[in-house]
C-alpha cells in the first residue's frame, strides 16, 4: 500500500501561455512536475492527477455571469494534460456539474475516499493555480486528515502576491512547503 501520493493539480492546456485563462509562466513547471511525477513513481507512490472538467454551460463562465472565461471544457484540447502521467494515475475530474464550482479536488469528488482506501497517509501537491485550485486541494487534503506537503518549485499562481499569501495561508493551516528535487 503506497503511503504517499502526489497530486499533480489542473496541469491542463488552458491554464497555460496561449490558452483560454492562463498562468502566466505556468509552462515554467512543467518540466519539474514531470520530475516529480517520475520521483514519486519510484518511491512507489499513488499518482494523482485533478483536471477542471467543466460542462460548456459551466456557472463560472463570464457568459453565465461568472469570474472566468469559458475554460477547459470537457473533452475538449484545452483540458489536455500538459503533463507526462504514468497508465495507472488516477485522474480526478472536478466541477463537472453546470451548477456548481468545484476548485478542490476533494469537492465532489471520491479523492478522499481513494486515498484512504490505498492506505495513503501523507500527499504532496503540485501544479496550478496557487492561490486558486491548489490552495483549495491543499486545504482539503489537511481538513481530511493527510500530512500535507506543497512543492514549492512545482507550482505557480496567477498573480506573485496572491501566490505568496496563500502560501501562507497553508503554512498556517500545517502544512509544509517545500522541495525535494
Ligand atoms: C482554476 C480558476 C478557474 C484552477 C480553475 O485550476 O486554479 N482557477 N478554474
Ligand atoms: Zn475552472
Amino acid at each position: 500500500m503506497p503511503e504517499e501520493a502526489l497530486i499533480v493539480v489542473d496541469m491542463q492546456r488552458d491554464f497555460m501561455p496561449g490558452g483560454a485563462l492562463p498562468v502566466p509562466e505556468g509552462d515554467a513547471i512543467i518540466p519539474r512536475c514531470n520530475e516529480y511525477i517520475e520521483e514519486f513513481r519510484k518511491r512507489g507512490a499513488l499518482i494523482v492527477a485533478t483536471r477542471d472538467w467543466h460542462p460548456p454551460n459551466h456557472i463560472s463562465f463570464k457568459e453565465r455571469g461568472g469570474p472566468w472565461p469559458k475554460h477547459c471544457v470537457r473533452d475538449t484540447p484545452g483540458a489536455e494534460f500538459v503533463v507526462e502521467l504514468p497508465a495507472d494515475a488516477v485522474i480526478i475530474s472536478k466541477a463537472t456539474e453546470p451548477d456548481k464550482e468545484a476548485y478542490s479536488g476533494f469537492e465532489g469528488t471520491n479523492l478522499a475516499e481513494i486515498l484512504r482506501e490505498m492506505g495513503v497517509k501523507r500527499v504532496y501537491v503540485c501544479g496550478v493555480a496557487t492561490e486558486y485550485c491548489v490552495k483549495a486541494t491543499v486545504l482539503d487534503a489537511v481538513k481530511h486528515g493527510f500530512e500535507t506537503y506543497v512543492l514549492r518549485d512545482a507550482v505557480r499562481g496567477i498573480m506573485p502576491e496572491g501566490e505568496v499569501e496563500a502560501l501562507k495561508k497553508m503554512e498556517l493551516a500545517g502544512v509544509k512547503v517545500l522541495s525535494l528535487l
